[in-house]
């Protein structure tokens, strides 16, 4: 059999179902070779930046890894910012790279660059298949080490000459991953260290979401009875309402949960990934912390670990719970929840009233709008950490936001992920006009898939994150604004609606008509009051 068939048959073997990506010569065997596949959709995108996006968001909601696909040198370079977003967010993504043959990788030769050390430090492993027989192992042990805690991106290239091959050898068969657990001494060791102490608060990160450990928690903690705070990439965890949900941490700037963790005598830090906050920002007092994780702490002198559970969140947790986990009643100082509401502007929406047209109005409304199903996803920039504060999703994974690599341009094709992931569930995303024009053209790709989701483009002609930094630093700001196009316009071009929002009242009334008949793409174009 052909290599790129047996690679193909791999894939299929490991239960992909999209592939996404542009061809080049390099790469045309296996895009023939994926052509014949009745199980896996071949998703021709516009920029291979926005393949690795979708790839990306695809990982992390679809419970499978995420692949793209693309030709050698520019490419490889373009895929480099989504490979690199799906590893500092731990998402499992493979990425399928053509290369020149072996022939001419020892001379100067068009576009000839060593992909696989380009993408060393910026995956969890990048290999180039060197013989065509390995292909199964190679393509086995890929998804393996992407999948494997913490997930992560994985690049594999395939030199040209190897294309064609003819090989044996099929597909190895998966094999589900391991699931370890603390010993009972030290599961025992660390209810001991919780009936010590007074006041624990909980440190919730995404890891819970990529465990699958959510009731689980949220039996620990109705157990436990201690407060608790989510990382962004954690958010909807706790239910918004839950009396011990202390919503979110790890902003630059009015981080207001701080003060109530300086309370506490113990962080129990469950899933958390540094990459989204250092602990010099939210333990400067060095509280002794009680790290549960599926692997061992990393070394830091803000991170003082008193024991350590490592292993699979769910069961680990499901241990704690069994082991009599005793209770420790405590909130922090009276009205720091309300204080946290009042700050992160989480008050509700007043139909009737004038309100101003602002981020938190805007986020008001669509909390108003969103049920359990619906995704929203967000991009980079101010509005991201208005996102992070003021809305609160109604369940795990319901808010999507990329706070490792932090790229903007993730939300237009992470809508695309999104919706080929969760085909039946609303899908809304929110991008700066910045960003928004990062990926624009992946519009015309969800157009011609036929999906339906809505884009909020948050007009205000500014990288408004980089004025705000430039005028607090300086006192003024240079080279971060810009003119934009006519975004209506735009999208009709596109052959999607357009519909542009002024006021409050406007926004409203065309969100609750779009989401309440979602069959194409909708552009709401969001003129921010400056
Ligand atoms: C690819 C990339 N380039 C630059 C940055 C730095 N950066 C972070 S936010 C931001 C501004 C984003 O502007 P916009 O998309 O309009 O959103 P806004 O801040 O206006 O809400 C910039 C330039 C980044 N995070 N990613
Ligand atoms: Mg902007």
């Amino acid at each position: 059999m052909k290599v790129t068939d047996v690679l193909v048959h791999c894939l299929e073997n490991e239960g992909v179902e999209y592939v996404f990506g542009i061809v080049g010569t390099e790469i045309l065997d296996l895009a023939k070779s994926l052509s014949k596949s009745t199980q896996i959709q071949y998703v021709n995108v516009r920029h291979e930046q926005g393949a690795a996006f979708m790839a990306d968001v695809y990982g992390r909601l679809s419970n499978k890894v995420g692949v793209c696909l693309s030709t050698l040198g520019p490419g490889a370079t373009n895929l480099l910012t989504g490979i690199t977003s799906a590893q500092l967010d731990h998402s499992p993504v493979v990425a399928l790279i053509g290369q020149a043959g072996m022939e001419r990788h020892h001379k100067e030769s068009h576009q000839y660059i060593d992909i696989v050390k380009m993408f060393e430090p910026a995956t969890k492993w990048s290999a180039q298949i060197n013989e065509s027989q390995t292909t199964p192992v190679v393509i086995r042990k890929a998804f393996k080490i992407a999948k494997m805690e913490k997930p992560g991106s994985v690049t594999i290239t395939l030199p040209e000459n190897f294309a064609t091959q003819m090989i044996a050898e099929m597909a190895l068969p998966v094999t589900p991953l391991p699931e370890s657990v603390p010993v009972t001494e030290t599961i025992e060791a660390a209810i001991n260290l919780i009936k010590k102490k007074l006041k624990p608060f909980v440190i919730v990160g995404n890891g819970v979401i990529r465990q699958e450990a959510v009731l689980e928690l949220l039996t620990f903690i109705e157990s436990l009875q201690s407060p608790v705070t989510h990382s962004f990439m954690a958010k909807g965890v706790l239910p918004k309402e839950h009396p011990l949900n202390f919503y979110t941490f790890g902003f630059k700037e009015n981080d207001v949960v701080l003060p109530g963790l300086k309370e506490a005598d113990l962080l129990i830090v469950i899933g958390f990934d540094f990459v989204e906050k250092l602990p010099k920002d939210w333990n400067k007092k060095k509280l002794p912390v009680l790290h549960i994780d599926p692997l061992p702490a990393e070394i830091n002198e803000y991170y003082p670990v008193e024991l350590e559970l490592v292993g699979n969140l769910k069961k680990t947790l499901q241990l704690l719970i069994q082991a009599a986990l005793p209770t420790k009643s405590w909130v922090p100082l009276s009205g720091l929840k309300e204080q946290i509401k009042t700050v992160y502007k989480m008050g509700p929406h007043q139909p009737g009233t004038t309100l101003p047209f602002s981020i938190e109005t805007i986020l008001h409304c669509l909390e108003a709008h969103t049920t359990e199903e619906t995704i929203v996803i967000s991009d980079v920039g101010s509005h991201k950490d208005s996102i992070a504060r003021t809305y609160q999703p109604k369940g795990p994974n319901r808010l999507i936001i990329s706070n490792g690599l932090a790229s903007m341009g993730i939300a237009i094709p992470g809508a695309i992920g999104a919706k080929l992931a969760c085909p039946h569930n609303p899908v809304i995303c929110i991008t700066g006009d910045g960003g928004a024009l990062m990926n624009f053209a992946e519009i015309e790709t969800a157009k011609r898939l036929g999906l339906s989701f809505i884009i909020l483009v948050l007009n205000d002609s500014m990288l408004k994150l980089e004025v705000e930094q430039m005028n607090k630093k300086f006192g003024e700001n240079d080279g971060a604004t810009f003119q934009n196009p006519d975004f209506v316009q735009l999208a009709a071009s596109f052959g999607v609606t357009g519909i542009r929002a002024r006021n409050l009242e406007e926004f409203d009334h065309i969100l609750k008509q779009s989401l309440h008949s979602l069959t194409d793409i909708i552009l709401i174009d969001v003129v921010l009051e400056k």
